[in-house]
């Protein structure tokens, strides 16, 4: 570019455009009602953490009001969400599970 010098120009305009794929934060949303041993499950189920980690991003969703459990590729955050929300569905409880684009 008209800043650089010819030498980094040299070696970035010869460098093929590689853009990463967007990433995808998955959260977990609080509410009133899903029992903690129950978000305790879902984490070490389906975002292979252990009881300890989980238990820990449990307690973050219950204070805060919501934690980002995983980041991951549209694909595997896609599968996540609905896996959960199927999970929770199936058990009657009222727990959430979103995904919003990294910036
Ligand atoms: N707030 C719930 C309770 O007190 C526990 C909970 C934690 C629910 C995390 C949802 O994503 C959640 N039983």
């Amino acid at each position: 570019g008209p800043q650089d010098d010819d030498e980094t120009d040299l070696l970035t305009k010869t460098r093929p455009k590689t853009k990463r794929p967007p990433m995808y934060k998955v959260m977990l949303l609080n509410d009133d009602f899903t029992p903690m041993e129950f978000v305790v499950l879902v984490l070490e189920r389906f975002f292979g953490l252990n009881h300890a980690q989980a238990f820990e991003i449990m307690l973050t969703v219950h204070k805060k009001g919501l934690a980002v459990v995983g980041v991951f590729s549209h694909e595997i955050a896609e599968t996540k969400v609905a896996q959960v929300m199927d999970f929770a569905r199936r058990h009657q409880h009222p727990l959430q599970c979103t995904m919003e684009k990294e910036e």
